[in-house]
This record gives C-alpha cells, structure tokens and sequence, in this order.
C-alpha cells in the first residue's frame, strides 16, 4: 500500500520550530521557501542548494516548495511583468536542477491568506485562528474607510461590523490592522493602511474573468517549462474562498480549478488541495473534487474549519469541524494507488496548545498543535488502509 509523505511547513533557519522539533513530530519531508528572495526575484541554484543542505543535514529532505510568490504585477499585468516571468521560469529550472519538483503557489490578489484573529480560545483553552466577518467589515467599513465598501456587505453585516467597531479600543484596532494587513507568516507582502488602499486600487479594472485571463496568460507561459523540468506546478485555493475588500477570485470553488486545468490542459498544471481553505464552501464537495481532479493533485494540505451561519469560521481540530475527513482521507488513499504514487501531505496549521502557549511561533505553524494534528492524520489513514487489507 502507498502511504502519504508526511511533511511538514518550515519558516526556514529562524523559524522558533526547528527541523529538530519537525523529525520528532513524525514528518520527514519539508516545505518551505526562500522567503528572504524579494518577491518577482530569481531563486538562484546557490540559495536553493544552501537551503537544501541545511534540511538534509538534519536528515530530512525539501519535498515541496510553498511557495515561489508571483509578483503582483504578473497578477495584474503591468510594470515588469515579463520580466517577473522571466525570472519565475529560471526559478523553476534552478528548483529542478536541485532535485525540487513540485511547487505551491496562489494567485489571490495583493493578501495571502487572511484571517481577522489570530489567538481565538477554544473551551479547552487552546488557542486557534478565526475569521469573523464582523471584525472585517469593522476593518473595511469604518477603519481603511475603503471608497464604496458598504456595497459589498448585507444591512446587517454592515449594522454588525459597525457596532463591533464602536466596541474596539485603539489598540484592538492596530491588532486587527495588523492582523489583516502587516501580512501573515507566508504571505511575502505587508502593508500599512495607505499602501493598502494604493494596492486595492490597481485593481479597479480587474474583475474576475481579467484575473483568470491573467492567470490563464502566465499558465501558458510557465507550464511548458513545468513540463520540460518535471516539474509539478499547484496553485493553491483562495483563502477564504470568497471575495474580499472588493478583489476578484479566481480559485476558490470546483468550477474555478476546472476552469484553470482545462484552460492550460498538462499533468504537470496542477493543484494543492487544502481541505481548509475549499472546505470553508458548503458548495465545494471535497471528497468528489478528489476523484475529479485526481491526476493534478500534486500537494495536499490538511485541516477542518468550523463555520456558522454568518459567515464566520475557525480552524477545528483536524478531524473534526465541517471537513468529512474519514471520507477526504479514504479518497486520498484510493487516488495514491491508483497513480501508484506517494503524494506530499502536511498536516495544515495546528492549534496553540501546552508548550506552544508561552512561545512566540508563526500564527498557525506551532510545533506541538501541527504534530498533534499528524498523528491524528496519519492513525486516520492507517486505521483506514488497515481496514482495507
Ligand atoms: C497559509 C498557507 C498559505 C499558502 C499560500 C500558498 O497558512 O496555506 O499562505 O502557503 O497561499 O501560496
């Protein structure tokens, strides 16, 4: 039976969790990025094999890179985006030339992805991340002041983001500010406010279809390189999946991803399936997204997220929440013996608990939450291929 690679996300040689920390929790691969490259930059073969000797000194070994960024001007297609392409290609042959074959990236405008709490206590008093639409009105509405946002919001989300601001303190406003523009530990941009508002307004002419047409555009570009290297390219799913602050999305439901495989058909344009992010639309049916897109899933992040009526959502433990895990993990399984290949898997995000409380680690990469989520991942699936036999 194949079984999934067990990796694991690391922030690099200051991450607080070290690859020590990382092998002990059970994982033996590693994915992680050159995050000190400037974003649009060439990763040169001399940084990529620095990094590289580093990971296989501790006896582990770089299975993914999450993520080579696309610049915002490849998004948008202005200032040097040919050159951004460029550059992306030569990044893609030197990855390859290491020994580095598949590559996370996403294509969501000017934000990572973005949460609007960052330390939500649970009743056991764990801690998780959250994204609570009031506290995002609060933000768009009445703190960025973003020209026409009241627009895009119900009467009463606006009514309710109103009166959750009016309760915020100063200093609760610069954590939300903060929170949902200084950039989440991935997310290669930050922002203040005024920068904010610049970025938002570069893309006053893009919609949707521009967005995907652009995306459509770089594919074509860069899979032919893909394909020669072997390289295995997976964008990865819009998080949250629905529109914010006005930006179009263009990877968030089923329909989307067919759209972007079908538009640059190759194996090698492919995605990463994270359960949390597609998992967070009830419409987004998870276990037969597996069984459609099958072939092209060359990545896989792991983790549930509780939702409420509102919109609102935090990330549960990993087999709880809303994602039919038993059922992702057994679809999983079937997919890898069918392509008799063992995909790389991270157990995403993890709770702050015990030990992870007193130390400052990158909201969502804690080292005994992460680990706790595998080992529940990893029982799952060999409690499933068990019973298979
Ligand atoms: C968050 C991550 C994202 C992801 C990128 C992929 O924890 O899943 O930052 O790495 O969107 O490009």
């Amino acid at each position: 039976m194949i079984y999934l690679e067990q990796t694991m996300r690391w922030y690099g040689p200051n991450d607080p969790v070290s690859l020590f920390d990382i092998k002990q929790a059970g994982a033996n691969g590693i994915v992680t990025a050159l995050h000190h490259i400037p974003n649009g930059d060439v990763w040169t073969t001399e940084e990529i094999r620095k990094r590289k000797k580093t990971i296989e000194h501790n006896g582990l070994n770089w299975s993914v890179v999450e993520s080579v960024p696309i610049h915002e001007n490849i998004k948008t297609r202005s200032g040097n985006f040919k050159e951004c392409i460029e550059n992306y290609k030569t990044s893609i042959k030197n990855l390859a030339g290491e020994g580095i074959y598949t590559i996370c990236y996403n294509f969501m405008p000017v934000l990572d992805w973005t949460r609007t709490n960052l330390g939500f206590e649970l009743p056991n008093g764990s801690k998780a991340l959250r994204f609570e639409m009031q506290a995002l009105v609060a933000f768009d509405c009445f703190i960025l002041q973003r020209p026409n946002a009241e627009h895009d919001y119900t009467k009463d989300q606006l009514e309710q983001g109103k009166e959750y601001h009016k309760r915020l303190s100063s200093e609760d406003k610069t954590t939300l500010t903060n929170t949902i523009i200084a950039g989440l530990p991935g997310a290669e941009e930050g922002y203040t406010l005024k920068q904010f508002q610049q970025v938002l307004d570069t893309y006053k002419d893009i919609d949707e279809y521009v967005l995907a047409e652009n995306l459509k555009l770089f594919l074509d570009e860069i899979i032919p390189v893909a394909e020669e290297q072997g390289v295995f390219m997976a964008i990865h799913p819009d998080d949250p999946p629905f529109p914010i602050f006005g930006l179009p999305r263009v990877a968030s439901t089923a329909t989307n991803i067919k759209r972007i495989l079908t538009q640059t058909p190759s194996p090698n344009n492919g995605i990463t399936f994270c359960t949390g992010s597609f998992g967070v639309r009830e419409d987004n049916n998870l276990p037969n997204m597996i069984t459609d897109f099958e072939d092209h899933i060359h990545f896989i992040h792991l983790r549930s997220t509780q939702s409420d009526a509102k919109g609102n959502f935090y990330e549960a433990n990993h087999l709880e929440g809303d994602v039919p895990m038993y059922e992702v993990m057994r679809r999983l399984i079937l997919l890898q013996q069918k392509r008799k290949k063992s995909l790389p898997m991270r157990p995403d995000h993890g709770h702050q608990m015990l030990d992870d409380l007193h130390k400052n680690t990158n909201p969502g990469y804690t080292g005994i939450g992460r680990l706790k989520g595998l080992a529940e991942l990893r029982g799952l699936e060999h409690g499933i291929i068990g019973g298979m036999r």
